[in-house]
């Protein structure tokens, strides 16, 4: 094979020239902006993702081409790593580089690239690429082919498939298909498989009902989760709403983050019991939160942190019923709420650390454990289990039957990533086996009032933080101020950061009570527009008093 560098150049100055001047950064998830600037990007990972691959000699690498769950207009790409992980570290400086060289210089570098990490570029490659339901996903994807064809390497498409599943192909293939087959049948049956067992024709159990409202936010989580009731024997009675159909748009109105951030249903909701478990996913599938109403009609919410705290009880107690000697820990960050870490350090003593965000950040960190439960307060999150804590169990399980039950659970968590479809399918198990409905998953404890706002500024990178992100050291000063206004309110806890996915800066604030938590969370985001370059509108004071 001889590869000739000037075909890079040759397809990027034809097909995909590059339109936009700003600097586009590898953020928490990859790239992400307005899907009409992101051709050339595309075709730019595409020749990346193969130089990675033969930088691996020869695994497969992933590509997924999603907004997760920003809205529609929006797209984005991930890179996945051999062994599922996202583009490790040392790579996203490569990635961000090669994304905003012009196409002048494309050739020149990508020539760099392969000479600073002694790259053979004449070595095999394979990469997979996949993308949500996005009606600019399709040509994006040709981009990201054409990068790999541009390089010679192989390319094998999946069309449209959630980020889980799209983490799940890559390790399938790169262990050789001991975790799967690399295709979606295989995906579906793994799950199913695992799920029916566990359940063991129990539909009913307690006060766990089997019925179910799935919100799939108009993403490719509403296709595959209807995918998923056609296999299923009817182990579980789901309506799947936002199904992507109508004229609705992909997380507008519905969906996890929406959900999760507005702390309300989403829209089409149809009339439901109270107490009724009501889940939402994002646009690609890759996380997940529960939600009900209360005989009131209150809406209550059951986010990423009740999700982690069940789980990590739950195989906490499977874990000692059969008296095996494994360190497990769960991993938050900075968003999750301060009556979760209670609950986790007080009542089920297990062992919590608090990274940034971003869900790299807390796999790297679960991966310590031998069982490491990590989740986003927004849903993203997944159960690691390292190679010596499986040996444990399998060993236990020739004669303990709580043992083959952790086995199963295993089988039904998808440990390369987040995925919404598997958790839920995780968190129904436990309910089910625990003979639960919301009422019991809601009292283990009282979430504090929570608020999250999205600032603009003129530059979001004047804002640098430590300490997992719940300290700012620049602007200077900031932080300062920020200790001064939390000391005013009871459990009061606050902090700013720039997103990696949106241009804004997030603050989040929790406090005793509603009322101080929406007037702290302002307090706050009117010290990030002073300090920090504040250039969106003027935030409206919820006491209605003047400005402070
Ligand atoms: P940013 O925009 O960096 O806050 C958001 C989420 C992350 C993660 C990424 C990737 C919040 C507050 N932030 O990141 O947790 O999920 O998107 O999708 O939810
Ligand atoms: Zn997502």
């Amino acid at each position: 094979m001889s590869i000739n560098l000037r075909t890079v150049y040759a397809f990027a100055r034809e097909m995909y020239p590059k339109l936009s001047k700003e600097t586009i950064q590898y953020g928490t998830a990859g790239f992400r902006g307005k899907a009409e600037f992101l051709d050339s990007v595309m075709f730019r990972m595409g020749v990346l993702a193969t130089l990675r691959s033969r930088f691996k000699e020869g695994a497969v690498i992933g590509v997924m081409i999603t907004a997760s769950h920003n809205p529609e207009p929006d797209n984005g790409v991930k890179l996945i790593d051999p062994k599922g992980e996202m583009l490790d570290h040392s790579w996203e400086k490569i990635a961000t580089d090669l994304a905003n060289v012009s196409d002048q210089e494309l050739e020149q570098h990508v020539s760099k690239i392969i000479k600073d990490n002694e790259i053979d570029i004449n070595s095999s490659s394979c990469v997979y690429v996949g993308m949500d339901n996005r009606y600019h996903s399709p040509r994006l994807l040709k981009a990201v082919a054409d990068g790999v064809i541009a390089l010679k390497g192989n390319v094998r498409e999946f069309g449209i498939v959630t980020t889980p599943m799209m983490h799940f192909f890559v390790v399938a293939s790169n262990t050789k298909e001991v975790y799967g087959k690399p295709t979606e049948e295989s995906y579906y049956e793994k799950l199913i498989s695992a799920f029916e067992k566990l359940r063991n024709g129990q539909l009913e159990n307690g006060k766990y009902r089997n019925r179910l409202i799935f919100d799939g936010a108009n993403g490719v989580g509403a296709r595959k989760m209807l995918q998923f009731i056609k296999r299923m024997n009817n182990s579980l009675d789901v309506t799947v709403i936002n199904q992507g159909i109508g004229p609705g748009k992909i997380n507008e109105e519905c969906g996890a983050d929406h959900v999760k951030v507005q702390q309300r249903p989403p829209v089409c909701m149809p009339i439901v019991e109270p107490f009724t478990r009501c889940v939402s996913v994002d646009g690609d599938a890759d996380r997940v939160i529960y939600f009900f109403t209360d005989e009131t009609g209150q809406f209550k919410l059951l986010d990423g942190d009740r999700i982690a705290t069940l789980v990590a009880g739950y195989l906490m107690d499977l874990v000692q019923s059969c008296e095996l000697d494994l360190r497990l820990g769960l991993v938050q960050t900075a968003y999750a709420n301060g009556a979760s870490t209670d609950y986790i350090v007080n009542d089920l003593k297990v062992p919590v650390s608090c990274v940034p965000t971003g869900v790299k950040h807390l796999h790297h960190k679960a991966l310590e454990y031998d069982i490491g439960v990590y989740f986003e307060a927004n849903g993203h999150g997944t159960v690691v289990f390292s190679d010596s804590a499986k040996a444990t169990i399998s060993e236990a399980a020739k004669t303990k039957p709580q043992a083959q039950t952790l086995l199963q659970v295993i089988d039904l968590i998808n440990e390369t990533v987040g995925d919404a479809i598997s958790d839920m399918l995780l968190v129904e198990t436990i309910l089910n086996q625990k003979g639960w409905d919301v009422k019991d998953w809601i009292s283990s404890y009282t979430d504090l009032p929570n608020q999250q706002l999205k600032i603009q500024v003129q530059d979001r990178n004047v804002i640098k933080t430590t300490d997992a992100e719940r300290v700012c050291v620049k602007p200077e000063g900031l932080q300062d101020e920020i200790n001064q206004v939390v000391a005013n309110y009871k459990r009061g806890r606050a902090f700013v950061r720039p997103s990696g996915t949106e241009d804004v800066v997030r603050v989040y604030a929790e406090a005793s009570t509603k009322e101080d938590t929406l007037q702290l969370a302002y307090e706050v985001g009117r010290l990030v527009q002073k300090l920090a370059g504040g250039v969106g509108p003027e935030l409206v004071n919820p006491s209605n008093n003047a400005h402070l």
